[in-house]
């Protein structure tokens, strides 16, 4: 069936273009302006937008034996905008967003995320509480997932034998974060950092502080 709507009707009224300069440019337009402007859907429709193009992500991912990879592509008070490589058999731990907002727009491969909840604190009164799995929910490539530790803690891998790379934009940024033993549900608050800056290797940030802090 044909729309009646006139084409120009049907254009998004901003639009993330292709390359990510363009699409920085349209998010520091929504994040960094009037806060009753930055709804939530029109982030996910300018990350929706630049995931149905082709590739100007490409140079500036990168995969890693150890762990996830993260790249910081654009960085501002107001929010953050990382690419992950995700090499097949890879996960993040179960971890939450240190109460920020998280998008995750999947550029190449399929991710899947699985929810938690933490459990009723042990009678033990040591303050570790269990985790209750919650659902799981495959993202294509073009899909886009949203987070918030009020909804639930999560953590994400790839297709099973399959790589993946994702767009993550958090508002504000995150520095920690806590991580969550799968087993007894224990946190810890951990630094994340970059592997690497727009392209570079990242000199002031040691890559064994991050795979150590991410490893499980
Ligand atoms: N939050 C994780 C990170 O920034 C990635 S999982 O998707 O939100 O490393
Ligand atoms: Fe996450």
């Amino acid at each position: 069936m044909t729309s009646d709507l006139a084409p120009e009707l049907c254009r998004p009224e901003r639009n993330a273009g292709c390359s990510l300069d363009d699409l920085t440019k349209a998010l520091g337009d929504l994040l960094e302006g009037e806060p009753s402007k930055a709804s939530g859907a029109a982030v996910a429709e300018l990350l929706r937008q630049y995931a149905a193009c082709e590739g100007s992500w490409r140079p500036y991912v990168t995969f890693r034996e150890d762990t996830y990879s993260r790249n910081l592509i654009w960085r501002t008070d107001k929010f953050e905008l990382l690419l992950l490589g995700w090499e097949a058999g890879q996960e993040s731990p179960i971890h939450d967003h240190a109460g920020q907002q998280c998008w995750m727009a999947v550029l190449e491969g399929e991710l899947e995320e699985v929810h938690f909840k933490e459990g009723d604190l042990a009678p033990a009164g040591d303050g570790i509480s269990g985790l209750r799995q919650g659902r799981v929910k495959a993202f294509p490539t073009g899909g886009v997932a949203y987070i918030h530790d009020d909804i639930a803690l999560h953590l994400i891998r790839p297709r099973a034998g399959q790589r993946a790379v994702s767009l993550h934009l958090y508002s504000s940024p995150i520095d920690s974060c806590r991580k969550f033993c799968p087993d007894t549900g224990k946190a810890e608050e951990v630094n994340v950092a970059y592997h690497t800056v727009r392209g570079s290797g990242c000199s002031g940030t040691d890559p064994e502080l991050i795979r150590d802090a991410w490893i499980r």
